[in-house]
């Protein structure tokens, strides 16, 4: 299976955030991870859909669009519009994750559900013909540099879910991700690592090994 790396420009420099971009993409991203908070679904408050549209001249790679908002419906149309490519909600952020995600795909894009460390499995119940990617929250959602979250029972779960439906369903896991923890997810079953801390540390002259890194894990 191919591991796809998707640093999360939650950890660039804000102030240059195009030239951050651009510079990922050189060094070898394969998604681009956008963490969207409201500061009351999670305790932080990041970027809109004005922000991803003017990224989005800046790569030609997966815009990986992570809402932590509450309510969600609102929004998707804005971040369809602005150039996402995927876009991840969270069952917890709308009383209709069901027709969100339906939402979602009938904007022509792909759709992800985000789990929360306590959220269960049974949230997929239901709606796996609908989702593209499915997220495990390896840390609570808020900020970058938080502790890893060892889950790899739940992700082996979900990767026999995913298996058992004979469609390709990314498994993504984000936070906490480092080439030590990534080889642990890897082995559980994921596919997809997003990976904030962990890219960007160093400056922009590492964040190729940095990606490789992640990759060889
Ligand atoms: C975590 C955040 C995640 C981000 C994160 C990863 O609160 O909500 O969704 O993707 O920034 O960062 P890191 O530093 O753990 O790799
Ligand atoms: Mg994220």
């Amino acid at each position: 299976m191919s591991i796809k790396i998707a640093p999360s420009i939650l950890s660039a420099n804000f102030a240059t955030l195009g030239e951050e971009i651009r510079a990922i993409d050189k060094a070898g991203a394969d998604y681009i991870h956008i963490d969207v908070m409201d500061g009351h679904f999670v305790p932080n408050l990041t970027i809109g859909a004005g922000v991803v549209k003017a990224l989005r001249p800046h790569s030609d790679k997966i815009f990986d669009v992570h809402l932590m908002i509450e309510p969600c419906d609102p929004y998707l149309e804005d971040f369809a519009e602005a150039g996402a490519d995927i876009i991840t909600i969270h069952p917890e952020a709308g009383s209709h994750y069901h027709r969100s995600l339906q939402s979602i795909k009938a904007m022509g894009k792909k759709a992800g559900l985000a789990l929360n460390p306590a959220t269960s499995v049974d949230v997929l119940d239901h709606v796996m013909d609908h989702l593209d990617l499915i997220l495990v929250m390896t840390v609570n959602p808020g900020f970058g540099g938080q502790s890893f979250i060892p889950l790899m029972d739940k992700i082996t779960k979900i990767r026999d879910m995913i298996d058992q439906t004979g469609r390709e369903i990314d498994l993504e896991v984000d936070g906490g991700i480092t080439p030590e923890t990534a080889s642990k997810v890897i082995n559980a079953g994921a596919n997809v690592l997003v990976a904030g801390t962990s890219t960007f540390k160093g400056g922009a002259s590492m964040y190729a090994n940095n990606i490789k890194a992640l990759r060889g894990a």
